[in-house]
């Protein structure tokens, strides 16, 4: 704001003051970056001159006639003799980005741990980015029970990585690191049509359609026109709209702004449905229900667990029950991994079931043999889980 040679002068002076201290040399290494390298008679040292540079730099500065503080980013490291000096460089300027990366720069020290986890990240990243072209993300399906005939009527998609060396990664795992890449739309596109085919193949000769949902994020909603994407994956795949459904959490649909409204009446409109994930976990507020046209919810699976030995968690789920069939919306009751729970939910009246009760999330082949093959029509509609404890 200075203009050059004011910005010139101010280099200068840094420069200046640098220079009054007991360095064995001090450096311009870039447009506003320097380096000094002192000699210690022992460690303790390093707090003595650490303390004499922040105070040179710390005193006001005076730029084209006015006083001003200047904040500096600093990192060091240090070493012995044995120490080379280009990796005593790349150690201080590291410490030196994670100062000047934090929202208020301070001093840092290099930090092995800080570093390695740098350059796990950047590996990382480079396997994430791989990982799509060689086909490493695949989809495991977990069976969606009737709770009133113990059919298999829908299925959550749910997205897996089948890293070589750590195994299977569930999205908690990468998604954070995908969104900072920014392959989350990538991975988000891929997906959509990955479990439409799967949808597709596995209902095309069945008289009852089985219905998959699928994981959608706040981040890729505002970042894409899913009603776009969800129609020309439609018809690539041959997948009807009425076999989709897009689960959210509530927390998405908590703040419903006028894009996002219009954006889940487009894809209502298209047919597919649309369900609130994890229903009850983040802060209640019914508002979003009177804004969107919701086919769906599912109860946190918090409420599920252990229902029968909880009074309370009962009464919650009984009144998101009676709420879902005042509005005639189902209500999913996710996380079944006990008898007991399955039979006081059925009890209180949930129209849907998922959990480990039932089954694990299956790899498309074994979801396939589970329900009879491609061709499985025979039995589509038959109870293929038991509902109600012998
Ligand atoms: O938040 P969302 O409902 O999308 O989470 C689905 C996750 O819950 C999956 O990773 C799935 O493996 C897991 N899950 C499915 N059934 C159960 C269950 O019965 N108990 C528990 N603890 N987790 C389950
Ligand atoms: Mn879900």
């Amino acid at each position: 704001d200075f203009g050059y040679p004011a910005g010139d002068a101010l280099l200068c002076t840094i420069v200046e003051r640098l220079s009054t201290l007991p360095a064995l040399a001090v450096a311009r290494l870039g447009a506003d970056a320097f380096a000094a390298a002192f000699m210690l008679s022992g460690v303790a040292q390093v707090e003595e001159i650490l303390g004499d540079l922040a105070a040179t730099l710390a005193d006001r500065f005076t730029l084209s006639g006015t006083d001003n503080t200047v904040r500096f980013a600093m990192g060091y490291a240090t070493g012995g003799q044995d120490s080379d000096a280009h990796g005593l460089m790349h150690r201080a300027t590291t410490a030196l980005r994670r100062s000047a990366a934090s929202p208020v720069p301070c001093l840092r020290a290099f930090d092995a741990s800080a570093e390695q986890a740098a350059r796990h990240r950047v590996r990382s990243i480079a396997d994430l980015q791989g990982a799509l072209s060689a086909e490493e993300f695949v989809f495991h399906y977990q069976p969606q029970i009737d709770l009133a005939s113990g059919a298999l009527v829908g299925a959550e998609a749910l997205l897996r990585w089948d890293h070589g060396r750590h195994g299977i990664l569930t999205p908690e795992h990468f998604m954070g690191l995908a969104e900072e890449a920014g392959l989350m739309l990538a991975i988000g596109a891929w997906g959509l049509r990955a479990v439409a085919s799967f949808a597709a193949s596995v209902n095309r000769q069945r008289s009852l359609p089985i219905r998959f949902s699928f994981n959608v994020s706040i981040l890729e909603l505002m970042q894409r026109d899913m009603a776009a994407l969800v129609r020309e994956v439609l018809a690539d795949t041959g997948c009807h709209a009425e076999w989709l459904t897009l689960e959210l959490t509530e927390n998405v649909m908590a703040d419903h702004e006028a894009g996002i409204v219009r954006m889940f009446k487009a894809l209502r409109d298209l047919g597919i449905g649309l369900s609130i994930d994890d229903f009850g976990k983040g802060y209640a507020n019914f508002g979003y229900l009177e804004a969107f046209s919701v086919s769906e919810i599912k109860i946190d699976r918090s409420f599920v667990g252990d229902v029968a030995r909880s009074t309370t968690k009962g009464l919650i789920i009984e009144s998101v029950v009676r709420l879902g069939k005042a509005l005639g919306i189902p209500v999913v009751a996710e996380g079944i991994e006990r008898e007991a729970d399955l039979a006081v939910v059925r009890g209180i009246g949930c129209s849907i079931g998922q959990g480990y009760l039932f089954s694990r999330p299956l790899d498309g082949d074994a979801f396939m043999r589970l329900i009879g093959g491609a061709t499985g029509g025979a039995a589509a509609g038959a109870p293929l889980f038991q509902v109600w404890p012998e």
